[in-house]
């Protein structure tokens, strides 16, 4: 077996949307850094997931210069529609998110696109990124004079060594990163909600302009899209439940009766991908165990519900990638020093929404005599009578200017 040694600056665990962010931030800084991920580019590139980013997450790819593709193919929402209430009598809401927040819009592009456009932009500048190649090492960042170094098996039998300065595990919820850190050092929060989402990616024009998040008492259903001829769409499930039990035809039956309005059809089509995403709320405090920094889904997850998982992730990367920067270029540490509170004052603020827009819009499994489903049916009349609830679902919708 040979074995690469490599020296770097900062070495990245993870080709997710915050290592690829990460690694392209630090470069265009004139930073080294490398990175290391245990799939392959077209598992990478293929994996179906987040779909709308706030105003921060545009910027922050503009700013990398990483936005062609994603002007000409973005697609600016300024609201959303909520509905509600029982079979014939259902209620529609449009949150008129950019009137209630001063012209702030959220744009629908789907992560894979994040991705290949990450990837192709580090590929074409030669800097390095190792495929195939999963860490199962990462030590050394505890010791105040040491340096990290991440150990990583290609499936080709090659061992690659990095030497860092600061280590990023940017590594998903099943990484590395959360699991070399000693127990005794880190407190976590966790929630693991009484429901699923099975999603999918349908080859059917959307049949709506505006995302649509629905209550009905069958269960949660959202209609949300990636293009022009392709549609989102997700159906609450128990967690339990099998893919093998969700034929395509059930599937648009059932996304019809949850999205019903009067007047309203859901137009149906060949289904691309489908898959069921268990919900849970987690953080992971601090964010920083000496030279070794948490970003992204390794430190924390929120429900799907509140679109915040990726922006959540790009807000990290912001701050990190300055942090970094400053200190590695300039000595100055006080932003690497701030990294975690600065963070996770975005992140409980997020968790809030998500929590919030997910026991807002889901059935309640347990819900014997209906109270939860009335005071359901209550807030969504709430958010659609005062213009003080709307405008604080919407503000936290398009993301917070200041947390
Ligand atoms: P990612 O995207 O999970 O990327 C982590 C990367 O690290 C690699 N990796 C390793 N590489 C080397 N060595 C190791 N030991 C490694 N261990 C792991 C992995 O292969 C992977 O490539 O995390 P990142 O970059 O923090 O990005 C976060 C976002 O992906 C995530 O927040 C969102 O996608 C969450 N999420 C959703 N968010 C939304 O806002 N809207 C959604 O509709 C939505 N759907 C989803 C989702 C997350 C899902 N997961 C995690 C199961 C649907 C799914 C299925
Ligand atoms: C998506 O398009 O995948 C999507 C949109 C909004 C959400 C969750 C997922 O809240």
């Amino acid at each position: 077996m040979s074995t690469t040694r490599v020296r770097t600056r900062v070495g990245i665990v993870g080709a997710g949307p915050a290592g690829l962010l990460l690694g392209r931030m630090l470069s265009r800084a004139g930073v080294d850094n490398v990175i290391l991920e245990r799939r392959d580019r077209a598992y990478c590139e293929a994996r179906i997931r987040a779909g709308v980013l706030e105003q921060g997450t545009v910027d922050l790819l503009a700013e990398l210069g990483v936005d062609q593709r994603l002007r000409r193919e973005g697609l600016v929402h300024g609201g959303i529609e909520l509905r509600w209430g029982h079979d014939g009598d259902r209620h529609a809401f449009h949150v008129a998110m950019d009137e209630l927040t001063g012209g702030r819009t959220v744009t629908v592009y789907g992560q894979t696109e994040i991705v290949k456009d990450l990837i192709a932009a580090r590929l074409d500048s030669g800097e390095p990124l190792w495929f195939d190649a999963e860490v199962t090492e990462l030590e050394g960042f505890l010791d105040p004079a040491g340096r990290p170094r991440l150990v990583a098996q290609s499936t080709d039998g090659e061992r690659l060594e990095v030497d860092c300065e600061l280590a990023v595990a940017a590594d998903g919820f099943h990484g590395i990163g959360r699991r070399v850190v000693p127990a005794s050092r880190t407190t976590t929060f966790e929630r693991t909600h009484p429901f699923a989402w099975l999603g999918v990616l349908a080859e059917v024009a959307p049949s709506c302009e505006e995302l649509i998040y629905s209550h009905h008492d069958r269960g949660f259903a959202m209609h949300s899209m990636r293009s022009p001829q392709i549609s989102r769409l997700y159906l609450q499930v128990d967690p339990r439940d099998d893919l093998a039990n969700w034929s395509d035809e059930r599937i648009w039956e059932e996304l019809a009766i949850r999205l019903s309005f009067d007047g309203w059809s859901l137009r149906t089509g060949p289904v691309l991908e489908k898959s069921i995403t268990p919900m849970r709320s987690f953080v992971a405090t601090p964010m920083r165990h000496g030279r070794l920094f948490l970003a992204g889904d390794a430190a924390h997850i929120v429900p799907p519900t509140g679109a915040k998982g990726l922006n959540l992730a790009a807000w990290d990367v912001r701050v990190l990638g300055e942090a970094l920067t400053a200190s590695l270029k300039r000595g100055e540490d006080a932003l690497l020093d701030a990294y975690s509170e600065t963070c996770l004052r975005r992140i409980w603020r997020a968790q809030d929404f998500s929590f919030w827009m997910t026991s807002l819009l889901h059935r309640a499994p347990d819900d014997e005599d209906g109270i939860m489903a009335e005071l359901q049916r209550s807030r969504l009349r709430y958010v659609s009578t005062s213009e003080a609830a709307a405008r604080s679902l919407a503000e936290n919708y398009v993301g917070m200017e200041r947390v």
